[in-house]
């Protein structure tokens, strides 16, 4: 086991210069070190890789959402992945993406919007700020990490395609490269991936565009160039690499959900009253803070994963063992 601690991204990112927008913008753009900095591990064992992967992002703006609690060390957020696409294993992700490219990159937007088409990542990201989002991360297989995330608000970017009266949900689906992403030749999953949220959870403040993590771009193992975060849901819901985003009318078809029904709900609240068929929920493996390794500290799990407060009005009236 190893661990190594958490850089600051106050030390990666000075927080006293405050560049403009557009040299953000510039220097997510200008990323060939990407994917080769994190790609070059091509063993598993081998000693932690030195920290040359994705390129600091600054400005980053503080949230009011950012949790004080321990983070978890980068080389555990980034070698402990799930990333079917990349292969089953948590080590699969950061060994097996080295052939991913992550720029150039273009989103699609489609359905019940008034603006759609395809955009260029530049276009999606130009009028936004970045903000840091701290937050809490839960996989529904009972470990969790603490994760400092650089991105954009969802609502947002989502307002700007100005959905109709019509848009209900939004879709996503992640990017479909077979040749570089070689987990897809397993069927474990019906290709390509997808997830999906109702149109007011997606608006909710804390629903965001992650572009990067611990000051710098998402290296491929978490989804560069832009995946989801919804820290209140299960992680994956947490969809990585998008390339189209849709609004539609009645909820849509989500990867996990349409595998196992039984297991996987559309909502997916981290509920720890409401046990998965094969585990519980009621605790977690927190990957985070001192003394900890990947083993992790036991703690609770708490309803929507702490942030109840934000989120639970969104499903007032509902019935959450039924909507699970
Ligand atoms: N496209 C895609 N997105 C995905 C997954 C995946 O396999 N493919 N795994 C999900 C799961 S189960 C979790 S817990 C989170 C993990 O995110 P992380 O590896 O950045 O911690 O990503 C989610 N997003
Ligand atoms: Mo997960």
């Amino acid at each position: 086991m190893y661990k190594v601690p958490p850089i600051p991204s106050s030390q990666i990112t000075p927080q006293s210069t405050w560049l403009r927008r557009r040299e953000v913008v510039k220097s997510l753009l200008l990323a060939p070190a990407l994917v080769a900095g994190c790609a070059r591990q091509s063993d598993a064992d081998a000693a932690p890789a030195p920290v040359t992967w994705g390129r600091p992002l600054s400005p980053l703006e503080p949230s009011p959402f950012n949790t004080a609690e321990p983070q978890t060390g980068l080389r555990d957020a980034t070698n402990y992945n799930n990333y079917y696409e990349f292969g089953t294993d948590k080590s699969d992700p950061a060994k097996r993406s080295g052939k991913f490219k992550a720029e150039p990159w273009s989103v699609e937007i489609a359905g019940h919007a008034e603006s759609t088409g395809r955009f260029t990542l530049e276009d999606i990201l130009k009028p936004h700020a970045l903000e840091e989002r701290i937050y809490r991360l839960r996989c529904v297989e009972g470990w969790s990490m603490v994760i400092p995330w650089a991105g954009i608000p969802l609502g947002d970017v989502l307002k700007r395609f100005k959905p109709t009266a019509s848009a209900r949900y939004v879709a996503f689906t992640t990017v479909n490269r077979p040749a570089e992403m070689p987990g897809m030749r397993y069927p474990v999953l019906d290709w390509p991936y997808r997830e999906g949220l109702r149109l007011d959870e997606a608006m909710h403040p804390l629903s965001i565009l992650a572009l990067g993590m611990y000051g710098r771009t998402l290296p491929a193992q978490n989804g560069a160039p832009l995946r989801l975060i919804v820290p209140w849901k299960y992680g994956f819901k947490s969809i990585k690499s998008i390339v189209r985003i849709e609004f539609t009318e009645t909820a849509p078809a989500t990867s996990w959900n349409v595998s196992a029904p039984q297991e996987y709900g559309f909502y997916s609240n981290v509920n720890p009253e409401v046990s998965h068929p094969r585990w519980s929920q009621a605790t977690e493996r927190r990957i985070a803070g001192d003394g900890s390794s990947l083993l992790g500290n036991r703690v609770r799990t708490l309803a929507f994963n702490g942030y109840a407060e934000q989120v639970a009005d969104l499903y007032a009236g509902m019935d959450l063992r039924r909507n699970f």
